[in-house]
């Protein structure tokens, strides 16, 4: 054999061995479709919109790399998120699944059943909300956690204005990790930046993310404080459930509500001026990203060390990076931050039903669409 075709010999061989994995250093890792996983999407909760959206976007992913197993959605109800959480993933072993990708309602409560996992060989895969790194194998971040502070104490400053005021947060449950770290992260910046000297925080309080605990919650701030002036609910859950309790007591023009929010819930709100203000990501492009790393991660073609670049289907390209917000874990960083006011909120909450509508089929797709037009053209 001469040289030439030992060489393309080799280059074959490697090629049929070494799926997935690029075949020259520094190229971002390419995920080789049809191999059979299966993986747990696993949120904080079931029964909340964009854990739906998170839903979505890992089916997308799914269907896209043609992964012959299963994809399992599984969370527990708000009344028991910690122990329903630690339930479904020791089922998840004993199912020997391959792959849990978990937005976690505690940082530490839930390591031990995590880490069995890991030694169990199914990879671990934080999003939304992370555990400490040692029970995950990387963090998928919606945004980086730090600016979540900044952009909350913007928005507060925007609506406040420069006299500033009184203002409470409204959060999800008080082990939230993902809300604890954008809570800690605002209350930097307000005491570390003179920008921001005139916001008064005044309490924060828990809604777990459960709609009528949050309205019962945000009715409670304004029987404690009589000069708040506005809400910051760093959940979706929260943010909506606030500025229905504000519109129902007619406390619109006194009392703004702000924070975190998905459009097509705070729509309404936001135009009958009761939260002027709030901002989000995209939770369906999370669980797509999310899925793709998790699948590359579990089939042993990428593995979880900073520097290592890939592809993530029509996300394009990330890397893995350390995360700078926490000591000694590896994140994927998503982005960007939306954010919404009464200009923008037509648009954005058009295009969240456009997405739907294209789920829907025949004719009914048709009459939704409609029904959209015209909403638009009377607006
Ligand atoms: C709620 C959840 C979720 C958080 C959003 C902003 O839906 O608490 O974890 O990312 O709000």
């Amino acid at each position: 054999m001469n040289k030439l075709r030992f060489l393309i010999l080799v280059t074959v061989i490697l090629a049929v061995i070494l799926p997935g994995v690029s075949a020259q250093d520094g190229d971002p890792i390419v995920a080789e479709p049809g191999q059979e996983l299966n993986m747990v999407l696993l949120p904080k909760t079931l029964g909340n919109a964009v854990f739906d959206q998170a839903h979505e976007g890992a089916m997308e992913a799914h269907e896209e790399l043609e992964n012959p197993g299963e994809l399992i959605f599984n969370a527990p109800t708000p009344d028991n998120a910690i122990p329903g959480q630690i339930e479904i993933i020791e089922s998840a072993i004993t199912q020997e699944v391959d792959a849990i990708m978990i937005s976690a309602n505690d940082y530490e409560q839930l390591l031990p059943s995590t880490q069995s996992a890991m030694e169990a060989g199914i990879t671990v895969v934080t999003w939304d909300s992370p555990v400490a790194p040692e029970g995950e194998a990387l963090f998928i971040a919606q945004v980086d956690f730090d600016e979540t502070g900044q952009v909350m104490a913007d928005m507060a400053l925007s609506i406040l204005g420069e006299e500033g005021g009184e203002f409470a947060i409204l959060s999800a449950t008080p082990d939230a990790s993902n809300q604890n770290a954008w809570i800690e992260a605002l209350q930097t910046v307000l005491e570390e930046d003179d920008t921001y000297e005139a916001l008064e925080l005044v309490d924060i309080v828990y809604g777990n993310d459960d709609p009528d605990d949050s309205y019962n919650e945000a009715l409670g701030l304004i029987d404690s404080y009589p000069d708040l002036q506005l809400i910051m609910a760093p959940t979706t859950v929260g943010i909506a459930a606030a500025a229905k309790a504000m519109f129902d007591e007619g406390l619109c023009s006194e009392i703004a509500v702000s924070g975190l929010g998905l459009p097509a819930e705070m729509q309404e709100f936001t135009e009958l001026g009761c939260a002027p203000q709030f901002a989000l990501w995209s939770f369906t492009d999370l669980g797509y990203l999310t899925y793709y790393v998790t699948y590359l991660l579990a089939t042993g073609a990428m593995e979880a060390e900073e520097g290592v670049t890939f592809e993530a289907g029509r996300m394009g390209t990330y890397t893995i990076e350390a995360d700078p917000t926490r000591e000694d874990a590896l994140r994927v960083l998503m982005g960007p931050f939306s954010v919404y006011t009464e200009e923008n909120i037509d648009e954005w909450a058009m295009d969240e039903e456009e997405m739907d509508e294209e789920e829907g089929e025949g004719d009914e797709e048709g009459e939704m669409e409609e029904e959209a037009t015209e909403e638009s053209d009377a607006g």
